[in-house]
């Protein structure tokens, strides 16, 4: 166990070493709990759901792994995110999709609403935690050829914007119940494995489908649309509809927001670049943080150098405020709960980090042309001391220092995973 007198100890010396560069620490801790991480609920049971958990993951995506304690019931899953909750410091959200719905009766995508989304809204007020919808457009007999909302069959189409109707009621339901924004994420599979002929039509005829699903009008304080692209998936590696520039286009001409999935574009991109070319137009962000290897986007998040360049940007544009970060991650080859934790942790760890440098300073030395001091300060406060701020506010806000937590996960375990199999 961490002894608390430590962690004390070594945050009143890093407190002075980053006053001596005018950081106040105490101020980057209140900035950090305010930053709200929404939780993919579907790392805890490999995207399965509970409407049709039996059916095929399809899609582009995939989830490996068989590691024992998959959660196979709302109870179960609930309780696994209760477990990883309270070893993340602060109040945070959870993201859900269509296929997480509790109905009382078997009942198919199209058919779920908000009164099937009740066990979730109890649970989120019993927790303290925001909720965010996804629509399900994947896992479905109806996903024909990999196309949904830009089938070239009617009647497919309809389906899905009927499957998307009910998402914007369901996400309504959610931002009136727990009185925080709900984020409606927008993504499809829809796309070609070989090279199309029309590329116009589909890309069209998507337009047409989602205008449609966003005809009515809710309130903004209740719930926003976020529409998400991607390079490729598996198996539609030569064409996909929902490319990034089609859905920036559309995320401004329509007033939504832009989701960036930092596990969809090609490795060498820097995503972090995007979100000050997007912003002076649009309305905000919602980011998927993830972490691409190779072929595969869905990675547990780690702190490395590209979360940390997300976090950089986002602290020092000062974008927070108008960005909703979510993760998106499935590793079955780990303890799951373990999984969230570390990739909620990590993002805030690259956030703090971000949060403890002397920013104004740095943009005047900027605006003075004092390329040195950028560049050495940047440099120096590599190896500040901010494992114990992070440390700091584990403790105070009560949740485990260090590898302590790791500790609470192999228990819970012992008690409640491994004896699910
Ligand atoms: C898929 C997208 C999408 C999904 C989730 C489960 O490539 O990233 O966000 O991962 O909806
Ligand atoms: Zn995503």
């Amino acid at each position: 166990m961490v002894k608390a007198e430590n962690v004390e100890k070594a945050y009143a010396v890093a407190k002075e070493r980053y006053a001596e560069l005018g950081v106040d620490t105490d101020a980057a801790m209140e900035q950090l709990k305010k930053v709200k991480i929404s939780m993919n609920c579907w790392q805890g049971d490999d995207l399965h759901g509970f409407l049709n958990p039996d059916q095929e993951l399809t899609g582009g995506i995939g989830v490996s792994g068989d590691y024992p304690g998959v959660a196979r019931t709302p109870d179960e899953l609930a309780s696994d995110l209760h477990e990883a909750l309270t070893l993340i410091p602060g109040k945070h959200k959870l993201q859900l999709h269509t296929i997480y719905a509790v109905p009382d009766r078997k009942k198919d995508f199209d058919e779920v609403g908000p009164e099937d989304f009740k066990y979730w809204v109890d649970w989120a007020k019993k927790e303290g935690v925001g909720l965010d919808m996804n629509p399900t457009f994947f896992s479905h007999p109806k996903v024909k050829y990999n196309f949904t909302l830009a089938s070239p069959e009617k009647a497919t189409r309809d389906y899905w914007i009927e499957v998307g109707k009910k998402s914007r009621e369901i996400s309504n339901y959610f931002g009136k119940e727990l009185g925080q924004l709900s984020v409606n994420n927008f993504w499809i599979p829809d796309g070609f494995k070989d090279n199309p002929i029309d590329k116009q039509s589909p890309r069209e005829r998507l337009i047409k489908s989602l205008d449609e699903i966003f005809a009515k009008k809710y309130d903004e304080n209740n719930t926003i649309e976020a529409v998400e692209g991607k390079l490729f998936g598996t198996g539609i590696e030569s064409y996909t509809v929902g490319s990034h520039l089609f859905y920036n286009n559309y995320a401004i001409s329509r007033g939504k927001l832009w989701t960036i999935d930092a596990g969809h574009w090609h490795p060498t991109e820097d995503v972090s670049d995007k979100f000050s070319a997007f912003m002076p137009f649009g309305k905000g962000l919602m980011l998927h943080v993830s972490r691409p290897v190779r072929w595969d986007s869905d990675h547990v998040v780690i702190m490395d150098d590209a979360l940390m360049r997300i976090t950089r940007s986002l602290v020092r544009d000062n974008e927070l405020d108008r960005t909703n970060i979510g993760l998106d991650f499935f590793d079955a080859t780990i303890n799951r709960v373990a999984a969230w934790v570390v990739g909620a942790r990590s993002t805030q760890k690259a956030l703090l980090q971000a949060m403890l440098a002397p920013i104004d300073q740095l943009k005047k030395a900027e605006l003075n042309y004092d390329f040195t001091t950028r560049l050495a300060v940047t440099e120096e406060l590599k190896s500040y001391p901010f494992g114990a701020v992070w440390d700091e506010f584990c403790l105070k806000n009560n949740t485990p220092v260090g590898t302590d937590w790791l500790d609470e996960i192999h228990q819970y375990e012992k008690d409640v995973l491994f004896k699910r199999n």
